[in-house]
């Protein structure tokens, strides 16, 4: 854990960074587990409780705003913060996991390669627990600010 005399200057970064350790320490707030509910709930259409990767891929076209086949992240920004401002914290992270290439922005095969990762027993379905599992278990993991630090 952090101690005050081992803070480095405050680089944006290192803010994020910060931000995240806070959050893991105070773990996720119910309104963090309402967002992760919510972006299933928008993916999952027929409402069977089931994210089929159709569906899953079908989503990226809602982020798409100008439909040119890619989500800057000022569009997936857009959109998760107009519905809910207070999920910024956590919306921007969701992306960087989403861009599996690391290219700063996502496309098709970013969601295609991103799905398996959320089945947890692989069967080829994403389940409203497997999905809700996965964000837990993302931002329990403290890789994701090593991320945040170094890149
Ligand atoms: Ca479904
Ligand atoms: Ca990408
Ligand atoms: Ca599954």
């Amino acid at each position: 854990m952090f101690k005050q005399a081992e803070m480095a200057p405050l680089s944006s970064a290192f803010l994020i960074a910060m931000l995240l350790f806070g959050l893991v320490d105070s773990q996720l707030t119910s309104d963090h587990h309402d967002h992760f509910n919510m972006v299933f709930m928008e993916a999952d259409k027929d409402n069977n409780g089931i994210l089929d990767k159709s569906e899953f891929i079908n989503s990226f076209t809602v982020y798409d705003g100008n439909k040119d086949g890619t989500v800057t992240k000022k569009e997936y920004m857009d959109h998760n913060t107009v519905v809910m401002p207070e999920h910024l914290m956590i919306v921007d992270p969701m992306f960087d996991k989403y861009d599996m290439d690391r290219n700063g922005q996502l496309n098709i095969s970013d969601y295609q390669k991103f799905y398996p990762l959320m089945d947890a027993n692989n069967d080829n379905l994403v389940t409203e627990q497997e999905f809700h599992n996965y964000w837990v278990s993302v931002f329990g993991d403290h890789s994701m600010m090593t991320m945040s630090m170094s890149g």
